[in-house]
């Protein structure tokens, strides 16, 4: 098995194991309306966004080796469009790189194979603005691209119809690799770069997810213009990210739109570029990897997703047990009041003489009316009293479970009001069994499935690009007759050696 087959396998099972653990119990106690793995199942995605003109779809074009993206000067494609790979193309046999086919947004976000469902809220004007374009460039074979439209100053969301910072906040949440680019004449000035990178990508992305690229450099006059240019984006950047180091950006330029470009004079001062030709391979070759990141996504996913749940199940057994305690103090006061309330009216009758002392009118009074101040407790005191308690729970919500750590604390701000939404909603009367028996299962996913998963991803970054992977290796495979060649690890699932040939 090859390593490309490798990491695909990896990443098969760990989409299952989502599936088939986390997303049953995630969609039975509301923590999440949809499968999980809806945006986790589909191809490594790569979104690239940045200012209008920046080169946006010319890069795409270049890596892809087509002209499959309109480019041109001034804003010029204001649509999403997600770029995928098919060569089912028979008919043409066209050796060229070309769209074999092209769906509109309403099927990319109605067919359950993608994982777009979920921008089916920003309507119509936003369906109208999305597509899918199906390419033979064997670029594609690994992963997807998602073209944008070009950033501005002056646009407004009611000027789009949707809105904008929203769909690039979903899309960097189920993207595996972001491209933000940059050119020389608006090296991080635009208004909706600015308000992507300060708030809308922190919140959705990670930041070792974010490439950052200055594009056009070949427009540079020369290369103090370019050290100019670079600085100012920096600055910027700083200023956007609020980070003191700053990124890596990758310098690149369109060798073959430069030389349309250049004139007989520029060439020499251009004579730079020549340092920086590398730059374009090494962002094919960034690129080129998010499958692999893909699996880094995939584990943070599984061990957020494991961590959040657990924090939300424990916290729910907690609030249900404080539930049966108080209910079970609450029908013994009941009874001590109804047993003494009964003693009374016995007494008080026996006293006032209206019944005779008698050992079966005594008893069977005083036994009926304490009978009696017990329903009545039961029905409408203790429901009272239940209904405060699980009003007092919620005010108090921070309460029922400890927040010692930071991670706790981020993971409490994901979970509360789901928490609050389910108790009130069942009004805390899910049986503790079925939740114990959740939680133990999440439970062992977060403690054991993430950190399988991460191991398997640190054994996986030692094996060498060209070395192919013994198939007993495979995480699917059931049975243990293999010879001990060199072990590399452990199979997540069944605990099986892996190893390599
Ligand atoms: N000199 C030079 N021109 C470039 C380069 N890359 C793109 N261009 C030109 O810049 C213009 C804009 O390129 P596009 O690829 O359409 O830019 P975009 O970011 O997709 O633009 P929008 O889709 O409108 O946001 C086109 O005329 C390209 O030919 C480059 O590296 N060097
Ligand atoms: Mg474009």
């Amino acid at each position: 098995m090859d390593r490309e087959t490798y990491i695909d396998t990896l990443r098969t099972e760990l989409v299952d194991m989502v599936k088939e653990n986390l997303s049953p119990v995630a969609m039975d106690y509301g923590y999440s309306e949809a499968p999980l793995e809806a945006n986790i199942k589909w191809r490594p995605l790569v979104l690239v966004i940045g200012n209008y003109s920046s080169g946006k779809s010319t890069l795409i074009n270049d890596f892809l080796g087509g002209n499959i993206q309109a480019t041109g000067q001034a804003p010029t494609d204001d649509s999403f469009t997600v770029i995928t790979y098919d060569d089912s193309d028979t008919v043409s046999e066209s050796p060229q790189v070309h769209t074999i086919e092209e769906r509109d947004g309403k099927f990319l976000m109605n067919d359950p194979d993608y994982p777009f469902e979920s921008l089916k809220k920003y309507g119509q004007r936003f369906a109208a603005h999305f597509r899918l374009k199906k390419v033979n460039s064997p670029f594609l074979k690994n992963l997807a691209i998602i073209d944008t439209p070009g950033m501005h100053d002056s646009i407004s969301e009611q000027d789009r119809g949707y809105n904008y910072q929203h769909v690039i906040g979903d899309l960097a949440e189920i993207a595996d690799l972001i491209l933000v680019l940059f050119d020389p004449h608006k090296a991080g000035t635009v208004q909706e770069a600015h308000t992507s990178l300060k708030e809308t990508l922190p919140v959705k992305t990670f930041e070792d997810r974010i490439l950052f690229v200055l594009n056009r450099i070949d427009e540079c006059e020369t290369l103090m213009d370019l050290l100019r240019v670079y600085g100012t984006l920096c600055w910027n950047l700083s200023q956007m990210i609020g980070r003191k180091d700053i990124p890596l950006i990758h310098l690149t330029y369109s060798s073959h739109v430069a030389q349309q470009h250049a004139s007989e004079t520029s060439q020499e001062q251009l004579a730079y570029l020549q340092f920086l030709e590398n730059q374009r391979e090494e962002l094919r070759e960034a690129i080129l990897k998010a499958p692999q990141y893909r699996l880094d996504h995939l584990a943070t996913f599984v061990e957020v997703h494991s961590e959040r749940l657990t924090h939300f199940l424990e916290t729910l057994i907690v609030a249900r047990k404080k539930n049966i305690l108080y209910k079970t103090k609450s029908v013994i006061t009941g009874l001590m009041i109804s047993l003494i309330g009964g003693g009374a009216v016995g007494l008080g009758l026996i006293l006032a003489q209206l019944i005779p002392f008698d050992h079966i009118i005594l008893p069977s009074t005083a036994g009926g009316s304490a009978l009696l101040f017990f329903m009545i407790w039961l029905n409408f005191i203790q429901k009272i009293l239940i209904r405060k308690h699980l009003d007092h729970m919620i005010k108090d919500i921070d309460h029922l479970t400890p927040l010692e750590t930071q991670t706790r604390k981020d993971s409490w701000q994901a979970i509360k009001n789901i928490v609050i939404r389910f108790i009130q909603r069942t009004k805390n009367k899910t049986s503790l069994w079925d939740m114990q028996a959740d939680y133990g299962m999440v439970e062992k996913i977060h403690q054991h499935g993430a950190k399988d998963v991460r191991e398997a991803l640190n054994e996986l970054s030692g094996i060498r690009e060209n070395m192919s992977i013994d198939p007993r290796a495979s995480l699917l495979r059931k049975e243990d007759e293999f010879i001990d060649i060199y072990p590399l690890g452990r199979n997540i699932f069944t605990g099986a050696p892996i190893y390599y040939t």
